[in-house]
C-alpha cells in the first residue's frame, strides 16, 4: 500500500505503487467511476459550441516550442510526459547527466557541488504536483496545464546541508538556458532564473525533481533536475537547474520583476491603486473541460488548481439554475490537480450555458471574470469559465 502524508508527499521508504494508472473504462451508470477514463464504448463527447472552442487550435509537439493540452481530451489522473504542457522562454538546453553539477553558492557555510547521484542519494520524496502556466488562458481552453507524480530530493535538505548564513534573505535559482536580452540599448546575456524568500524556499514540499511519472525527467521538462514549488504557478518551477545562490538582496531578474508581473487595480489599505505583483501562488480556479453522454445520461467533468488549501466545494451551474455540488475525485491530493464531475440529470434538449466555481475552506470563492480586479497584464486568468453546449 502506498500512503500519503497530509501534504500528499510519499516518502521513499514507503512501498511504491503503480503510478500513472490509466482510466478504467466504465459506463456512466457506474457511480463509483470517479476517474477520468478514456471514452468507453458508447460514450460520446458533446462538442462545446462556444467561441473559445471554435477558435481553439492545438499544435503538434515540436522541439523548442510551447505546447498545450487539448483539455477536452484529458483521460487520466496523471498527464503523460509528452502531453504535459511545455513552456520555455529560451529553448531547451541539453545537459549531460554524468558531468552535471548543481552548485550551491553565496551566503552559505559550505558551498556545494552536487552530482545527479549525490541528489539521488539524499532525502528523496515522491509527490503529486499539478500546475499551470501563469499565462494560461481561456483562449487555450486552459491547456497550459498538467498533473504528474514527481520524485526528487527535498530543497530544504540541500539548503540545510549548505547552511544558510545569518542575514541571508533570498535564494536565486539559475538555469542553464541563456538568452541575450536588450536592456536600455545594451545586449546582455542572461540565464532563466527565479527567486524565493528563505521562508518560501524552506517549505518541506519544495523539491529538486529528477523523475516525472516514473521516468528520468525528459529533457524538455528540465533534465536532469528542476525545481518544483508545489502550489505555485509553473514559472517558479525552474527547469535545467544549474545554480542555487543565497544572497541578502532581492533578485529582480526578468521573470521576477518584468515578465510574469501582474499589473492590476486593487484596494491598498483603503486606497484604489494600480499595483504590480510577481506571479507566485496559484489562484483558486476551476474549469469544465468536457461533457460526455452515454445512453442518454450526461456527465460534466473538470479540474481545479490552487495553492494547496483544502477545498470546501466545487459547484456547477446550468443556465440560470442554482449552484449544485459536484463530486471530487478521491484520488485528488493536496498539490495535485483536483478533478471533479457532475452528473447532469435529464438535461432539456437545446442550448445550455454551464459553468463551475470552486470554494476553499478559507471561504475564498472563484470569482466571475467580471469580479476579477481590473488588469492590464494577462497573467493570472482564473475567473469562472462559462461554456456552451447543445444537448
Ligand atoms: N529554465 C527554465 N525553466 C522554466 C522556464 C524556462 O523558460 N526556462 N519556463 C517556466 C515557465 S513560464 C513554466 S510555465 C514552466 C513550464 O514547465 P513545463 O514546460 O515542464 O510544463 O517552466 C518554468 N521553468
Ligand atoms: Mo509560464
Amino acid at each position: 500500500m502506498e500512503t500519503n502524508d497530509k501534504k500528499g508527499i510519499r516518502r521513499r521508504d514507503v512501498i511504491k505503487g503503480a503510478i500513472g494508472a490509466g482510466g478504467i473504462a466504465a459506463g456512466l451508470s457506474t457511480a463509483s467511476n470517479l476517474l477520468f477514463p478514456a471514452l468507453a464504448q458508447g460514450e460520446r463527447l458533446i462538442p462545446f459550441t462556444d467561441d473559445a472552442s471554435e477558435a481553439f487550435s492545438w499544435r503538434p509537439i515540436e522541439p523548442n516550442t510551447t505546447h498545450w493540452q487539448d483539455t477536452r481530451e484529458i483521460t487520466s489522473f496523471f498527464t503523460g510526459n509528452e502531453e504535459f504542457y511545455l513552456v520555455q522562454h529560451y529553448g531547451q538546453p541539453e545537459i549531460d547527466n554524468d558531468s552535471y553539477r548543481l552548485k550551491v553558492t553565496g551566503m552559505v557555510d559550505n558551498e556545494l557541488e552536487l552530482s545527479l547521484n549525490d541528489l539521488q542519494a539524499g532525502d528523496v520524496i515522491e509527490q503529486q504536483v499539478g500546475f499551470e502556466c501563469g499565462g494560461n488562458s481561456q483562449r487555450l481552453l486552459y491547456g497550459l496545464i498538467g498533473n504528474a507524480n514527481w520524485r526528487g530530493t527535498t530543497l530544504s535538505s540541500i539548503l540545510s546541508r549548505a547552511g544558510i548564513k545569518e542575514g541571508a534573505k533570498e535564494i536565486v535559482f539559475f538555469a542553464e538556458d541563456v538568452s541575450t536580452e536588450e536592456i536600455r540599448g545594451r545586449e546582455v546575456e542572461k540565464a532563466f532564473a527565479r527567486s524565493l524568500s528563505i521562508d518560501d524556499a524552506m517549505r518541506s514540499e519544495n523539491m529538486l525533481a529528477f523523475e516525472m511519472n516514473g521516468e528520468p525527467l525528459p529533457h524538455y521538462h528540465g533534465k536532469p533536475v528542476r525545481l518544483l514549488v508545489p502550489g505555485w504557478y509553473g514559472v517558479a518551477n525552474v527547469k535545467w537547474l544549474k545554480q542555487i545562490h543565497v544572497q541578502d538582496t532581492r533578485y529582480m531578474g526578468r521573470f521576477m520583476g518584468r515578465d510574469y508581473v501582474t499589473l492590476k487595480r486593487t484596494n491598498v489599505g483603503g486606497i484604489e491603486r494600480w499595483v504590480e505583483n510577481s506571479v507566485t501562488t496559484m489562484n483558486l480556479k476551476s474549469a469544465i473541460v468536457r461533457v460526455i453522454e452515454s445512453g442518454g445520461e450526461y456527465r460534466i467533468q473538470g479540474f481545479v488548481l490552487n495553492d494547496g488549501t483544502p477545498l470546501e466545494s466545487v459547484e456547477v451551474k446550468i443556465d440560470d439554475g442554482p449552484w449544485q455540488k459536484a463530486q471530487l475525485n478521491p484520488r485528488n491530493t493536496k498539490y495535485s490537480w483536483k478533478l471533479f464531475q457532475y452528473d447532469w440529470a435529464n438535461p432539456e434538449s437545446g442550448p445550455h450555458t454551464i459553468v463551475s466555481r470552486v470554494t476553499d475552506v478559507n471561504g475564498n470563492v472563484q470569482p466571475t471574470n467580471q469580479q476579477l480586479p481590473e488588469k492590464v497584464s494577462f497573467w493570472e486568468d482564473f475567473g469562472q469559465f462559462p461554456r456552451q453546449v447543445v444537448i
